[in-house]
């Protein structure tokens, strides 16, 4: 591979160049997502001057007040896939039923799954927020995919990632082949890659988690937090707690430091509060392919069977160590 500047083009294209079998179409595919990750970066850039702050009155399939920049943000992926030739289905965290596209029939062999804004409600407070996607694909051809084609488990994915709104656009994602960072030049609109081959540290000393949450938690999730809180003689412990609200940018926090993040689940809501398809399978992907670790509690997220498309699974991922010690504590074979 050259050397700098590596744009997003230059190095899907490079790759597509080692698969003599690849169409283009993929790369294509990994383009659009770059483009529409720009013009969402664009308007949440502007919200506070364009009117996009605040709830539509709407609330979504999971019962949540829907922002005006969750809606936007849905509409800009709908948009830059819609005609795009690429992929023939469209499912989203704010859509009930999966989008259908017959117009990119039968050419786009893909199926896109998307959380097109992780963290809303951070979008009225200037703080991170993110995009993740799934890349599934679809098989058949002699019809347009159907809901259950949707359906799938996290290690039929042939791609996933997430765009990171922080202080820069970050655009991080996985083939199977490892996991690649490209941070958005503001001045040229071109993804330059900037965190080549990531790969995480085997533990950290930061977790991430609702703390509010912990009287709900069940006796072996808040024995394990707690113990991440003692002190103990090494200074391995205690861990910093951050927490942002943003399950993107805490997981891109542990991608880069070390360390987990858990939404587990609760002692009523045992399934937890993420959802699989659109935000536990992509993440869980992008972690394990750099060296994390992605689980329930009990399994690796990447085994959970998928039964319905807005289904919620609780989510420990992170530093391979750390999600392993966590898993023991949950499990009960530590207290
Ligand atoms: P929204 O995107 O619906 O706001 O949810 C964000 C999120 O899925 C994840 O990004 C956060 O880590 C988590 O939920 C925050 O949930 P709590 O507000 O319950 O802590």
């Amino acid at each position: 591979m050259p050397s700098f500047p590596i744009t997003l083009t230059r190095y899907i294209l490079h790759e597509q160049a080692s698969h003599p079998e690849a169409t283009g179409e993929f790369s294509a595919l990994m383009a659009q997502i770059g483009l529409a990750g720009k013009m969402v970066a664009h308007d949440l850039r502007r919200a506070g001057l364009i009117n996009v702050l605040g709830v539509t009155g709407a609330t979504n399939v999971q019962g949540e007040a829907v922002k005006k920049l969750d809606e936007l943000a849905n509409e800009t992926f709908v948009r830059v896939f819609q005609f795009s030739g690429l992929v023939c289905a469209l499912a989203s965290e704010e859509m009930e039923q999966p989008l259908y596209l017959p117009e990119n029939w039968p050419r786009g062999k893909y199926m896109l799954l998307v959380d097109p804004l992780d963290g809303s409600s951070n979008t009225d407070v200037n703080m991170p927020l993110g995009t993740i996607f799934s890349i599934l694909r679809y098989e058949g051809r002699d019809k347009l995919p159907s809901e259950g084609d949707l359906i799938r488990g996290g290690r039929e994915q042939v791609a996933a990632g997430y765009l990171s709104y922080g202080t820069s656009t970050v655009l991080v994602f996985t083939v199977g082949q490892g996991v690649h960072g490209f941070t958005l030049d503001p001045g040229v609109g071109e993804y330059v890659l900037s965190h080549e081959h990531i790969t995480m540290p085997a533990r950290g000393k930061q977790y991430a988690a609702n703390d509010g949450n912990y009287h709900k938690w069940p006796a072996g999730t808040r024995r394990y937090v707690d113990w991440l809180k003692e002190t103990d003689k090494t200074g391995a412990r205690p861990y910093s707690a951050r927490y942002s609200g943003c399950l993107v940018g805490d997981v891109h926090r542990m991608l880069l430091g070390g360390g987990l993040y858990l939404y587990p689940g609760e002692t009523n809501k045992p399934e937890g509060k993420l959802r699989l398809l659109y935000e536990a399978n992509p993440l869980g992907m992008v972690v394990e392919q750099a060296g994390g670790l992605a689980s329930t509690g009990t399994a690796s997220i990447l085994d959970v069977k998928a039964t319905t498309l807005h289904q919620r699974v609780p989510l420990i991922i992170g530093s391979r160590d750390d999600v392993q010690e966590a898993e023991a504590f949950i499990q009960g074979r530590r207290t």
